[in-house]
């Protein structure tokens, strides 16, 4: 029996050792299983990155941010800085400007990226012969419009006639201001929704930033302290130089007149318009409404018209039949500049129709 016991006793440790090699070896071929698997699962992650490019929207950067919508414009820009100096002894390089406003888009267009801008305006200037006056007015105007946080667009509107156009001479027919204005009003509107209109001689630079070339509730007059007039208003009915009137107020008025021919009166006319349809006039104050004008001498062919004395006594009548509604005029050529829209147009002259095609 002892014996038994005793042969007994290394047989059974013989067996527990056996025993515990098979669970150790039992282990270790799992774990190597588990870690196989691993290896394998993670070498597939690691080829499925690389045969597919990230979609962006699981990539590291979304982009939730630029696709957010703009928020509107402040009433009161940022960026106005106050009294601006402004003089003409330099000549302008247009290369130059065009490098310093490099935001602004061919055909001089520029939109704000940091908010949506409050109003599309259409900036629309006639013109003749004036080229060293536009750079001034390119070089002192785009800074200004941007600071204003303005979406807008520079229309020059140069009167010329198909005689004119074709023998590149210029300043045949009598300058027409205000059917120019109109032409630009209407040739505007065919390129973009501008819902507001600023009308502005070539030779005037506003002297302060705060005189936002936008519209409000009334028609607005701009150039109300003139450094030709002693930076002050000549009399309470002046609306020359520089005006701005939304898209609605300007079609209340059917547009400015189109039969003043030569200089002055037609910026009366459009101001009985505006009192006759019962609206009045908004201003900057006299301190932020100082511009300057350009010197020069008197233009050929705009002399002033004899019969405008006549024409602003008849109004009323006049503007029922003559304005938007009865304009003709011929677009002869379109050109996108750098820094504005350039538009050749014949008006025809006093008694003469524009030329047909
Ligand atoms: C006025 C002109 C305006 C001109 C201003 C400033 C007339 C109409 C007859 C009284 N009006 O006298 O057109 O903008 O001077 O120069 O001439």
């Amino acid at each position: 029996m002892g014996k038994n016991v005793a042969t007994g006793s290394p047989m059974r440790g013989l067996h527990a050792t056996c025993l515990m090699l098979m669970v150790l070896s039992g282990l270790h071929l799992s774990l190597v299983l588990l870690y196989y698997l691993d290896m394998h699962v993670y070498t597939a992650q690691l080829m499925q990155r690389f045969l597919e490019p990230e979609s962006p929207a699981t990539s590291a950067a979304p982009s939730t941010t630029t696709s957010q919508p703009l928020q509107p414009c402040p009433e009161t820009s940022p960026h106005l800085v106050g009294p601006l100096r402004i003089e003409f002894s330099q000549s302008i390089n247009l290369e130059e400007v065009k490098q310093i406003n490099s935001l602004v888009r061919e055909g001089g267009h520029f939109t704000p990226t940091e908010c949506t801008a409050l109003q599309k305006v259409a900036v629309i200037i006639p013109f003749r012969n004036r080229d060293e006056h536009l750079k001034y007015w390119l070089y002192y105007l785009h800074p200004i419009l941007q600071r204003q946080q303005l979406d807008y667009g520079v229309y020059v509107i140069n009167q010329c006639s198909i005689f004119q156009f074709n023998f590149f001479q210029h300043g045949e027919e009598t300058f027409n201001r205000a059917k120019l204005l109109n032409v630009g009003f209407v040739e505007a509107l065919k390129e973009y929704d501008y819902n507001c209109f600023v009308f502005s001689d070539v030779d005037l630079i506003p002297m302060d930033d705060r005189n936002i070339y936008k519209c409000y509730s009334q028609p607005r007059h701009l150039a109300v302290s003139m450094d030709k007039f002693g930076f002050r208003l000549p009399y309470n009915q002046f609306f020359g130089g520089i005006s701005a009137l939304s898209k609605e107020q300007h079609e209340k008025i059917n547009g400015f007149p189109n039969d003043y021919w030569g200089w002055g009166g037609e910026d009366d006319d459009i101001y009985n318009r505006i009192a006759y349809k019962g609206m009045g006039i908004s201003r900057p104050d006299g301190v932020i409404g100082k511009c300057r004008m350009i010197k020069h001498n008197r233009d050929e062919k705009n002399s002033p018209n004899p019969q405008r004395f006549d024409r602003i006594a008849r109004t009323r009548q006049t503007m029922q039949n003559d304005g938007l509604n009865s304009l003709k005029y011929r677009v002869l050529q379109v050109k996108k500049y750098p820094l504005y829209t350039f538009i050749d147009v014949d008006v025809g002259g006093p008694g003469r129709p524009p030329s047909s095609r």
